[in-house]
């Protein structure tokens, strides 16, 4: 039987937040023994918000690293980096062709990125889900490990599938969001209301997979909470439900233990063992990266060797997808 197929990617976009790792890069890494995953550094997303291009590239390959030090492994998954599968872009054109203005001027994240950077309104940020329709439709993915916020961009790469399969017949699996419940959504560690994420003005708000120790006990003391004084996770406690959260995927305890392990306790000391939680949970991801970076052969190896696999399975989707569209064959 043919194994199931599952995509997903992180922006290089700087560095990544525990968000990333609990949301998404965690799970990753259990789903491949199962199925025949492709993980992608998606750069070419990354570029629809300015970057430096010398902290680009160190971003690259350094969320490469860090995939492979949380427990990726490119004898069984596909590594790559997206600009080197030149698939992705040319199918973007073609499903550009029949994305509605109007559904991707909906999508939230579009709305909350362009009221950020009102002076950069570029198209690369309006038409990024389409982007990322093509990344996971070229690989025919049965499901994509995604956080919450990706949920809506999901929706659009079924419709885009959809869509062309009526139009010229079947061509494209329609995939399926893969969100776990717990962890889904991490939230900023500043503004309990807003994710977490790593291109916040406020460093306090997150915390990077590589933050050194002192760091993250300095966040996690800072990190907003209520004078209510109890450690239950409810919607009442916005900050607090979300440093449970956050314990929880680190120790692996459940949200019922811990609140009952810090029954009457302050939430001073409550944060000083989630500091040391988060601490020694990254500590082997940490050192593992530091290897890693000082193996740099190695690391160009692991991204060619990727992009050769995953080359072959994407232009095979694109040569059909020209074929269908009516383009001359080369
Ligand atoms: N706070 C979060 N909680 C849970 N999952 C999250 N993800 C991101 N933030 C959280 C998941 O991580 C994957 C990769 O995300 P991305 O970096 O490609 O883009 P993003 O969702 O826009 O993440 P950021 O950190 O907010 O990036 P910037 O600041 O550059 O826009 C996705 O699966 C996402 O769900």
């Amino acid at each position: 039987m043919e194994r199931k197929v599952v995509f997903s990617g992180v922006q290089p976009s700087g560095g990544l937040t525990i968000g990333n790792y609990i949301g998404a890069i965690k799970n990753w890494i259990s789903l491949q023994d199962e199925y025949d995953c492709y993980y992608s550094i998606v750069d070419l997303h990354a570029i629809t918000v300015p970057q430096v291009p010398k902290d680009l590239r160190k971003n690259t390959l350094e969320v490469l690293a860090v995939y492979l030090a949380c427990g990726l492994e490119p004898e069984k998954s596909t590594i790559f980096i997206q600009s080197h599968v030149s698939a992705h872009a040319e199918l973007t054109w073609v499903l550009n062709t029949i994305s509605y203005m109007g559904q991707l001027s909906r999508m939230t994240q579009f709305k909350e990125k362009s009221r950020k950077s009102e002076e950069n309104l570029n198209a690369g940020l309006f038409t990024y889900p389409v982007l990322m329709a093509a990344d996971i439709l070229l690989y025919q993915a049965d499901l994509v490990p995604v956080g919450d916020d990706q949920k809506q961009h999901l929706e659009l790469a079924r419709d885009l599938a959809e869509r062309f399969n009526n139009r010229y017949s079947y061509t494209f699996k329609v995939p399926e969001p893969l969100i776990k419940k717990e962890g889904a959504r991490i939230m900023s560690l500043q503004d309990p209301e807003s994710k977490m994420s790593k291109s916040d003005e406020n460093e306090n708000a997150y915390i990077l997979i590589l933050d050194k120790p002192d760091a993250i006990r300095r966040k996690v003391k800072r990190a907003v909470t209520d004078s209510i004084g109890e450690i239950k996770y409810n919607d009442q406690q916005l900050g607090v439900k979300n440093l449970l959260t956050i314990y929880s995927a680190f120790s692996g305890h459940s949200i019922e233990e811990i609140e009952n392990k810090y029954e009457g306790v302050g939430y001073g000391k409550f944060k000083e063992d989630l500091a040391e939680i988060i601490i020694e949970g990254l500590r082997p991801i940490q050192e593992k990266f530091d290897d890693l970076m000082k193996n740099k052969d190695y690391l160009e190896r692991v991204y060619k060797e990727g992009a050769e696999r995953a080359s072959y399975i994407a232009n095979k989707t694109l040569r059909k997808v020209y074929r269908k569209v009516g383009f001359i064959q080369k």
